[in-house]
């Protein structure tokens, strides 16, 4: 058994449930904050049997987009109180940012 972690972008992970209940997947769905755009994310966990693994990450793949955001780097004030605004930037983000670790044991009590 597997645990998938999938981190999508907030426009694609309804899109995922549906997908995740239609096959009969269970997961669970928090809602999470990137740590670089510091904009919401939602993180899917996903106990799965060793054999559906590709369903899942096929699933994860098909329903997840590559989009194009801006984001304002962070003002910069250095010693002689100078500062220097950041010009928003460009940054590519998503599809899908995937971890799968191996279960040691499963419980649902
Ligand atoms: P964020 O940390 O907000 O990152 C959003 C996008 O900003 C990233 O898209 C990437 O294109 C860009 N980015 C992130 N850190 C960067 C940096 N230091 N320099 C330049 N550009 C940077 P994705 O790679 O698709 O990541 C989407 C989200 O997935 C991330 O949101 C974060 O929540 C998560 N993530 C990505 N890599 C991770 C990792 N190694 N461990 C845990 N979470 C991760």
């Amino acid at each position: 058994m597997k645990l998938v972690i999938a981190i999508v972008q907030d426009k694609d992970a309804n899109r995922l449930r549906s997908e995740f209940v239609k096959a009969g997947i269970g997961a669970t769905r928090l809602s999470t904050t990137g740590g670089f755009l510091k904009s919401g994310n939602t993180t899917y966990m996903i106990g799965i049997e060793d054999k559906r693994v590709q369903e899942v990450l096929d699933l994860i793949h098909e329903t997840s987009r590559t989009r194009q955001q801006f984001m304002t780097p962070p003002v910069n004030i250095d010693a002689q109180m100078e500062s220097t605004s950041g010009y928003p930037v460009e940054v590519q983000v998503g599809g899908a940012t995937v971890f799968v670790l191996p279960i040691e044991q499963f419980h649902q009590f």
